[in-house]
């Protein structure tokens, strides 16, 4: 197993085109876009259509982490997730499941999902790590302070990027002691998890530091809150979730120019089309200025 676009050995010195990771949320209550994909056949042609526009791997996730959320049973998230694992993977898609809870995790790599992304970074489960360690699996740790019932409680630093380095750093050597492949490790700031929007914005701005951690790194801004207070709308009101594609295709440019192995993003296309313009930027820098 190598996680997609890096087999460890080809890890690049200069930043490479992100990855993009398409999200299929089989919720009720997801910000973004619960209750459109709670079918599992909804939900499974609506991946297919994001992997038709680019996306390299798909997130499936049964549980919202919204700010106050209530989790679902394990039985419901076990029900939502594993039909939606299992259809995908069986299209040849490469299938993290976004989970927490190590029983959801087993199972989804027992239906054909190569990837365990956990926004806790192990801190929910304490089976999780050894888990993911004894199976071999992709290990995504997000940096965490805890359940989405109360996140916003813990919002409080005096150095975000310093204290979310530190934080991640510690779940890595975590799951490093337990087993987990250092090559199938990424690490992720956690946007909008025990954060203010000032705390993602800066933690965008210094996205190069968490890539300077020595892992892989995903960059999962989507249509998250702080987003919807940037733009010019009829008025002065927040964007809606409906409507901040646009401003997370620009934080995907950023992720790019800061290195990050993949954007896990809702809108494929206009991130596919937003990094095409990186790229081909990138290039052209690369070259040295000579186009003729
Ligand atoms: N955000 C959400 C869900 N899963 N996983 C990772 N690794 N990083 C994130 O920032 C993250 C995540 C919440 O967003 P959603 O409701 O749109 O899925």
């Amino acid at each position: 197993m190598s996680l997609p676009g890096l087999p460890v050995s080809l890890r690049p010195a200069a930043p490479a085109r992100p990855l993009i990771m398409g999200v299929v949320n089989v919720t009720p209550d997801s910000f973004s876009d619960g209750g459109s994909w709670l079918e599992p056949e909804a939900a499974v042609s609506h991946g297919l259509a994001m992997i038709a526009e680019g996306a390299a791997l798909l997130d499936v996730g049964g549980e919202s982490t919204r700010p106050g959320a209530q989790r679902p049973s394990t039985a419901d998230e076990l029900e939502r997730v594993i039909p939606v694992v299992r259809a995908l993977s069986a299209h040849g898609v490469v299938v993290s499941v976004d989970t927490m809870r190590a029983e959801v995790a087993a199972a989804a790599l027992d239906a054909g999902a190569t990837i365990v992304n956990d926004v806790s970074g192990g801190l929910a489960d304490p089976a999780m790590l050894g888990l993911v360690a004894g199976r071999g699996a992709g290990y995504i740790a997000m940096h965490w302070r805890g359940h989405s019932a109360d996140m916003q409680s813990r919002a409080v630093y005096g150095d975000v990027v310093a204290e979310v380095c530190r934080e991640l750093a510690s779940r890595r050597d975590a799951a490093l002691a337990v087993g987990v492949a250092p090559e199938l490790l990424v690490l992720d700031p956690g946007l909008g998890f025990a954060k203010l929007p000032a705390h993602n914005w800066t933690l965008t701005a210094y996205l190069d530091r968490v890539v300077a951690l020595g892992h892989p790194v995903l960059y999962a801004a989507s249509r998250k809150g702080f987003l919807g207070k940037v733009g010019r709308g009829a008025d002065d009101a927040p964007r809606p979730v409906s409507d901040r594609d646009v401003a997370t295709a620009a934080t995907s440019v950023l992720a790019a120019q800061a290195g990050a192995w993949a954007v896990r993003v809702h809108d494929v296309r206009s991130t596919w089309d937003a990094l095409d313009v990186w790229e081909a930027t990138h290039a052209a820098r690369a070259a040295g200025g000579a186009a003729r």
